[in-house]
């Protein structure tokens, strides 16, 4: 692909100077350099916080502090010496911020008071924390169902402040959970409990340092788990290969320069990280995999027809599977056509990715949203897990599955109650240890809380956390159905766009972030807990000065409406929030796992949460690893795409100066695009079938047919090395384009990675 150009030249690795010149960067514009680089002294050190950037796990050995380019934007992020007080929203109607950018709301800074909307001013005007609590709590028990209200959790919440949050709900009276991992990895969650009895990966950090062969899998690491990669560059140098599934190159992902490796810093060296690099068209890894298994059940058969030992780890499967003969037959009976077609990869390189596989004695799996966000994600999830069982990697030294998770505590989130449809061990818990009775009927996603307000059958939504609006599909939709609610709540840290999409009655609470000190009533600093991608559960204590003295924690505010709602006869909200260590020993006694939580977690590392399966225990229905004997799609997007005349699959993604919803600038850099979002990357060849020219401008339109006209204007064609048929830009602004009325089969996630679109040129000026 001579005629694209480099995002970057050659030479130039990921990370490196770039990224400690970007760091500088980042906490110069923060407005509190000094604050910022304290604060980074503390992420993730055993008496620091948790880092609010991502869910990688923490070395047991580091003793240098973990940091990473875009860790340090998150903790500016918060750390930011600019505020968005009641002068500033005195000044601005709601009406008019909704013309404002996410980007342009954040930058306004921290919130330092709570807000009520006032219809009549149109403008959020303070409002004291009782009154607040208390009117909330009166607008929810107007409520003619507990049902018709929906409590989203944005993935940063801590175990504490979630398990309150649940507690509040369940005691209220609805299951009605939206969460953000409904869009992001529940299809891992589905996929890996049907195969394995647990939702949650195998693997420990360590065993990156085990492993021969690392298969990562629609994950851009660079950008998202920037620590992954200081894991991937060991294993790289001490030859274990590591081998890329992605349609787009990713630039971190091929060449890698640790800034925390000094030595290769200074001799400007990088080391390169895929040994091997595949690109799949989007959506084709389930037949990718399922094409490398084909070569691997071949040559086990080829080998014992030879008198040869068989390449397949007999003893494992016999004692601790069920269903391989199933999945053989479907193997066998998908045809080369297929498997090439669908996954857009030739047969010699799934050969070649086989030869990986086989080549190694101790293999990790891992992955990301570019598996989890398609229709057939969750067979693919379970795929990827067949083949690893076919050769005993699950629950073995250096070898796994490994779900990478994207919010800091969305895995811990889930462990302590937010669940739509949470088992019944565990609502039967809460009742015994509360003396309260909790809804057994299952509540809401976050589609299906879309539908609900859309409806009307959903008249209050209260967000912890996030940008509710911004990160569903359908973003206009979305802002209306928020709009016909009667209450809304956001608890948030600075504002954004889903904050102006206000109810009838709307409130605006500000938090404490993760790095500031948390006292309680005596004046002593509190911590809150988090889980890991690795199941690993350790404290989490601030130690910047709040950004304002109105500030509450989540845990106090959920508290506050909770003792207001629900009252506090039977459950001491107050006494909860007054001293965390009582919300974790009510932890401890519901959930297993949790015994001597308080102790365990004040110790350096905190600890592991028990995975059963990495142990090779299966709690599925027959008590074994379950192979998925699913058969391919018939027909995936991008195959359906070749059909429709100037049809596209889309898949939206993240640049590398964002987190979700929160821009934090305008450049990408890896990718080569300096000061602008509004992207497209397409193959040339696809670009001039358009014919368009690089660097024309076009609208996106959304070919999903279910009756809504979806558009999203003026974006730049950017030639780039991208299979043909397959296009990417940026999430939040694509949303515009991305169906609610669609979502994975089993997950109910949005289709944010395969979405049919096509491009109208935008007319000349
Ligand atoms: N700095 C930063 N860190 C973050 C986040 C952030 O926004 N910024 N977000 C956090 C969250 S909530 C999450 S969930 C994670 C997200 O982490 P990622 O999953 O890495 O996020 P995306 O940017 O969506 O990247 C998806 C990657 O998968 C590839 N891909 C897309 N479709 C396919 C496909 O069909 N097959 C294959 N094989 N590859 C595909 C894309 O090219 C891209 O490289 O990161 C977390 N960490
Ligand atoms: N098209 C498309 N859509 C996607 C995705 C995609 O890849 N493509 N990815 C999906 C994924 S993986 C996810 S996880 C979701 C993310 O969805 P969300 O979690 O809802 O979104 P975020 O952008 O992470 O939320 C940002 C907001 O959180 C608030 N905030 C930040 N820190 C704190 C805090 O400490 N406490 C509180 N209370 N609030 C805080 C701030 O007000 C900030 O504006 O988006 C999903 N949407
Ligand atoms: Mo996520």
């Amino acid at each position: 692909m001579a005629n694209v150009a480099p995002p970057l030249k050659k030479s130039h690795a990921a990370g490196g100077w770039g990224a400690l010149r970007s760091c500088g960067k980042h906490l110069l514009k923060s407005g509190s350099a000094l604050t910022g680089a304290m604060t980074l002294l503390k992420a993730n050190q055993s008496d620091g916080f948790d880092c609010p950037g991502c869910a990688w796990g923490d070395p047991e050995h580091g003793s240098s502090f973990e940091f990473c380019e875009n860790g340090v934007k998150a903790v500016s992020w918060e750390a930011t010496a600019r505020r968005a007080t009641p002068a500033f929203f005195a000044q601005h109607t709601v009406s008019e911020l909704r013309g404002w950018t996410d980007y342009a709301l954040e930058n306004v800074g921290r919130l330092t008071e709570p807000m009520r909307y006032d219809a009549k001013t149109d403008r959020y005007l303070p409002v004291s924390w009782d009154e607040a609590f208390a009117e909330i709590g009166a607008e929810l028990r107007a409520l003619a169902s507990p049902d018709e209200a929906e409590f989203y959790t944005s993935g940063r919440a801590s175990n504490e402040a979630a398990f309150l949050y649940q507690l509040f709900a369940r005691a209220y009276g609805t299951n009605n959970f939206p969460d953000c991992s409904n869009m992001c990895h529940e299809a891992s969650g589905v996929g890996l409990t049907q195969s394995l009895g647990v939702g949650k990966g195998t693997v420990l950090l360590e065993d990156f340092e085990r492993a021969d062969a690392i298969i990562v899998i629609g994950q851009n690491p660079g950008t998202n788990h920037p620590r992954m990669l200081g894991d991937l560059r060991r294993a790289a140098q001490r030859g274990a290969r590591v081998a890329v599934l992605n349609p787009v190159r990713e630039r971190g992902l091929e060449r890698f320069a640790d800034p925390q490796a000094k030595i290769e810093m200074l001799r400007g060296g990088s080391t390169s990280i895929a040994t091997h690099y595949f690109q799949p068209k989007l959506g084709g890894d389930m037949a990718a995999i399922r094409g490398v298994a084909k070569i691997v059940l071949m040559r086990d058969a080829e080998a014992r027809a030879a008198g040869e030992p068989g390449l397949l780890d007999d003893a494992f499967i016999a004692q601790h599977t069920t269903g391989l003969d199933a999945w053989r037959a479907e193997v066998e009976a998908t045809s080369w056509g297929q498997i090439e077609d669908q996954s857009g990869l030739t047969f010699d390189e799934i050969q070649t990715l086989a030869e990986v596989y086989l080549g190694a004695e101790r293999v990790i799996a891992t992955w990301a949203m570019g598996v989890t966000q398609h229709r057939h994600s969750v067979i693919t999830v379970r795929e990827i897990t067949n083949l690893l069982l076919l050769r005993g990697h699950v629950g073995r030294e250096g070898a796994g599955l490994c779900p990478v998770r994207g919010h800091s505590n969305v895995q811990g989130d889930r462990t302590v109650g937010i669940n739509e449809n949470a088992p019944e061990w565990f609502l039967a818990a809460l009742e015994r240890e509360f003396g309260v009775a909790v809804p057994r009927e299952p509540g809401h996603n976050v589609l299906h809380a879309i539908h609900a307000m859309t409806e009307g059958r959903a008249r209050a939504f209260i967000g912890l956390g996030g940008n509710f609006a911004r990160a569903t599909p359908d973003t206009e939709l979305v802002a209306e159905a928020l709009r016909r609610c009667r209450l809304t709540v956001q608890i948030a840290t600075k504002p954004n766009l889903g904050h102006m999409a206000v109810g009838e009655v709307a409130f605006l609470l500000p938090c404490l972030g993760r790095t500031e000190i948390d006292r309680d009533a005596a004046g002593k600093s509190q911590i809150v807990t988090v889980e890991d991608s690795m199941s690993m559960v350790h404290g989490s204590g601030g130690i910047n000065k709040p950004a304002s003295p109105h500030l509450k924690s989540e845990i106090a505010i959920i508290a506050g409406m909770a003792a207001a709602t629900v009252g506090s006869e039977r459950i001491d909200w107050a006494g909860f929030a007054a001293d965390y260590d009582r919300i974790r020993d009510a932890i401890a006694r519901v959930i297993p796992g949790f015994e001597d939580y308080n102790v365990r977690v004040r110790r350096p590392r905190g600890f592991r949460l028990r995975n059963a399966a990495a142990e090779r225990e299966w709690n599925t229905p027959s008590g074994k690893a379950e192979f998925s004997a699913a058969p391919l799609p018939a027909e995936i997007e991008h195959q359906q795409a070749r059909r429709r005349k100037s049809a596209y699959v889309l898949q939206t993604f993240r640049s590398h100066d964002q987190y979700n919803t929160t821009i934090y600038g305008m450049d990408d850099r890896y990718r080569g695009v300096y000061g602008e979002r509004r992207v497209v990357f397409a193959h040339p060849d696809d670009i001039a079938a358009m014919g368009a020219t690089p660097n024309a401008r076009v609208d996106v339109v959304g070919l999903h047919e279910d009756g809504r006209t979806r558009v999203a204007e003026d974006f730049r064609l950017v030639a780039y090395d991208i299979p043909r048929g397959c296009v990417a830009g940026y999430y939040p602004e694509l949303n515009a384009v991305v169906p609610f009325s669609e979502a994975g089969d089993l997950s109910d996630t949005p289709l944010s990675k395969s979405v049919m679109v096509t491009f109208r040129p935008r007319e000349a000026a």
